[in-house]
Order: C-alpha cells, then sequence, then structure tokens
C-alpha cells in the first residue's frame, strides 16, 4: 500500500513536536535513528485507548476489557501484515529490538548452544545485538565470530567462506547500520549461511530499517525479525519480535508470569500458546495500539517515497558538507548515496563530536554524538566517537543548511 504524492510541508505538519523553538531557533531534529518524532494520528490513538477503552487484556469479561484486547491484537495483526508475516500468532510484542534480541538469545540460544558452536555477527552491530550473545556464549561455551568492515563501512564477504559452517548456529546482523547508516547486503549473506550451514537460524535486527524500507520476513528468509517502535513514529516501550512459528513453539518461556501459562501446579506448569507465552505480565497495550497507528501513517505516506525522499535530503547534505568543510570533514558509512539510509555520520578534525553536538544544540540543531552504542565500529576507524546527523520524512534541505550554518559556529569558535 503506497502513500499519496510524498509532501514535506503536510509530512512536517503532522508532527506536533517539530513546531518548537529550542534556544530561540525553530527546531530543526536531526536525531531520528535515536527515535522518529510522533505524528499527532499516534498521540490521538493513545489518548483515545486511556481515554475511553483502557482496561488489562485477555482478562476482563467486561466491555473495557474487550475492547482493550481488540485494539491490542488487531494492533499485533497490522504489524505482521507491515512485515509480510503471514500468522499475527508468529508476532511477539517486546520493549524494542534490544528485548526482542535478548529473547532469542535466552529462550533459543542459550538451550541450543554448546561448545564450540558459533554465532556470526558483525562488528557493524549495535551493542544490542553483541552483548546478548556474549552473555550466552560465556554460559555455553559458544564462540562469537564477526564480519569485519572495510573502509566504506560495507561488510568484507569475501570472509563468508571462512565464518561459516557446520559450526554456526545463529547469524544476528543489523539490517540497516545505525552507525554508519550503511544497508546491508542481508540476503547474500543469508543465502551463503542456507547454503553452507543449513542448521543455522538467522535473526535481523530491524532497529534501522522499518522506518524506511519494505521489510518482508518472507523474502528475506529469516527465522527472526526484531524491531522498535519508537524509531518508526510509533511510542516508546514498544516493539516486536516476529519468529518463524515452529521457532517460537519449540522454544522455552522468556519469563514466567501471568498470562503465559495454560495450567499451573505446584511442581511444573504448562505454557499459553504463542506468542502469549512470551508476553508475561500485563503489557504495554497503549504501547501497542499507538503501534498500529504509527504502522497506519507510515504506510499511507508508503515507505519507497520515503527513502526516496531521504535520499535526496541525504545527497544534499552530504554535498553541501562537503563542500564547505573540504578535507576537514569526514563523513562515515558507505559513498554510493543508494547503499545507505537517512544516516549521516561525520566528523571535523578540529572539533570533539560531543561539542559538536553541543554546540549545534545552541542553534536548535539536535544531533547525536557519541559511540552510538556501536563501539567495535568506533574501534575499526580509530575515533572515540563520532558526530551523527539522521533524517527522516519531515526533514528538508532547509534542515541542511540550518545544520550547515550551525557547524559554522563550531568551526568559528574551535577552527
Ligand atoms: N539505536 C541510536 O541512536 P532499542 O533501544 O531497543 O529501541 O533499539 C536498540 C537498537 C538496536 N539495533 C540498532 C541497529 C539500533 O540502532 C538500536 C538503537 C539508537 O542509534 C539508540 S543507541
Amino acid at each position: 500500500m503506497s502513500g499519496v504524492a510524498f509532501d514535506v510541508a503536510s509530512n512536517r505538519s503532522a508532527f506536533p513536536a517539530l513546531d518548537q523553538e529550542v534556544d530561540g531557533h525553530p527546531l530543526v531534529y536531526l536525531d531520528n535513528a535515536a527515535t522518529t518524532q510522533k505524528p499527532r494520528a499516534v498521540l490521538d490513538a493513545l489518548e483515545g485507548y486511556y481515554t475511553s477503552d483502557n482496561a488489562n487484556v485477555h482478562r476482563g469479561i467486561h466491555e473495557l476489557s474487550r475492547r482493550a484486547t481488540e485494539a491490542y491484537e488487531s494492533a499485533r495483526s497490522k504489524v505482521a501484515r507491515w512485515i509480510g508475516a503471514e500468522d499475527p500468532t508468529e508476532v511477539v510484542w517486546t520493549r524494542g529490538t534490544t528485548e526482542a534480541i535478548n529473547l532469542v538469545a535466552f529462550a533459543y540460544g542459550l538451550d541450543r548452544l554448546g561448545e564450540g558452536d558459533e554465532i556470526l555477527l558483525s562488528i557493524l552491530e549495535h551493542h544490542s545485538n553483541i552483548i546478548p550473545w556474549q552473555l550466552v556464549a560465556a554460559r555455553t561455551g559458544a564462540r562469537v565470530r564477526y564480519i569485519e568492515i572495510d573502509d566504506d563501512g560495507e561488510w568484507i564477504l569475501e570472509d563468508l567462506p571462512e565464518l561459516v559452517g557446520k559450526r554456526t548456529r545463529i547469524v544476528a546482523l543489523n539490517h540497516v547500520s545505525n552507525a554508519l547508516g550503511t544497508i546491508n547486503p542481508v540476503e547474500r549473506v543469508i543465502g551463503h549461511v542456507r547454503m553452507h550451514a543449513p542448521g543455522a537460524v538467522v535473526l535481523l535486527d530491524g532497529a534501522q530499517a522499518m522506518a524506511h524500507m519494505d521489510v518482508d520476513v518472507g523474502e528475506l528468509d529469516v527465522d527472526f525479525y526484531a524491531f522498535s517502535g519508537h524509531k518508526a513514529c510509533g511510542p516508546t516501550g514498544i516493539g516486536a519480535l516476529w519468529g518463524r512459528k515452529a521457532h517460537l513453539e519449540a522454544m522455552a518461556p522468556y519469563q514466567g508470569g501471568g498470562e503465559m501459562i495454560s495450567v499451573v501446579e505446584r511442581d511444573r506448569s504448562t505454557w499459553a500458546a504463542v506468542p502469549h507465552k512470551f508476553e508475561a505480565g500485563t503489557p504495554n497495550i497503549a504501547g501497542a495500539v499507538g503501534m498500529g497507528a504509527a504502522v497506519d501513517f507510515v504506510e499511507s505516506i508508503g515507505k519507497p517515497a520515503i527513502l526516496a525522499h531521504e535520499r535526496g535530503v541525504v545527497g544534499y547534505a552530504i554535498e553541501r558538507l562537503e563542500a564547505r568543510f573540504g578535507d576537514r570533514i569526514r563523513i562515515w558509512g558507505p559513498r554510493a548515496i543508494e547503499r545507505r539510509s537517512g544516516v549521516v555520520p561525520f566528523s571535523l578534525d578540529f572539533a570533539h563530536p560531543h561539542d559538536i553536538a553541543t554546540i549545534l544544540d545552541s542553534e536548535g540543531v539536535a544531533v547525536r554524538a557519541g559511540h552510538h552504542c556501536a563501539q567495535l565500529v568506533m574501534k575499526r576507524y580509530g575515533v572515540p566517537a563520532t558526530a551523527r546527523a539522521s533524517f527522516y520524512l519531515y526533514n528538508t534541505t532547509d534542515d541542511v543548511d540550518r545544520l550547515v550554518d550551525a557547524l559554522g559556529q563550531v568551526e568559528n569558535f574551535f577552527g
């Protein structure tokens, strides 16, 4: 389902938080890879839920509980359709990408990995897709291995024959990098894994893909797909894990509590069917409802149009930054515009990334600075941190001009 003609001004007006001043300057929000702003439709859905339907799900035999359950489950179905999943029961609500990956690491990995088994990651991963595997490897004797990256932030796939083999049990990779913006060639890796390590399961971290690219878990041929709602116009504290039904059914519960059981005895219990087996306790019902509204909103615009718009703005940003700062700026990540998402990480040779972000903030321009929870990437390039501007469906070339002007202030100060 693709949207009507892309209209950035109308996109922008849908996001109340964009309409404010910071330090006397109109806000330019360029921290979308950390979290996107929320459209009015999502805020209304949250308010509407709490105003008229608020109740616990799957429990009360009363009107409000019925409505809450219906809203919660229909948002699940919406998310399932959004990622090309035929069966909504394959979608487990989580707090976000981090919890989704931990769920697989602990409910799948811990019981299945042993001494000498291998988990394949890349050094381009967010810490959320490294630490859970290190924790599980330490408990099971499995070994974590990494795909390296080249100077342009692309995976070095020539190493795959050496990295993928009989011992590979789990392959966990990001679909799009948060630190460099690389759209990773996941299809090529998955094809290689299916051929050379047929017993391995593949998990994709879709945190940076979901808001920008059409995702079809069937076409991708993955076993698990994880993403966060808040990076795709949805509320914080909600996300999802999609998993193949057979895996989810074979996995032990991740957490115990209400809602995830079938029958409880003194010494043993049985579990509810998936996905409820993995949703112990009162879930984030409002978050799920807000996520459903976010899916509708993003789909009303259409991800191909969003990505095309981002490419235009990112291309303009790279051109302007390089023209203005020449060899004093280093823009990280792939050179080819079609190889990157809306993320533009950069370093200036005259200022530390944190100083850059602080001065930009005083000019009303919000960017992120730091290691972006990707310390292996920083180590690879020998830098402690980078500054990162990340663009979305409401950013314009005017925002880029404001960024470049504000960086001029950084130059005045430090240059
Ligand atoms: N990246 C960024 O500024 P959570 O926190 O669970 O919603 O998402 C974690 C996560 C996992 N994988 C990738 C690729 C990510 O980008 C993120 C979150 C933010 O880049 C916060 S560090």
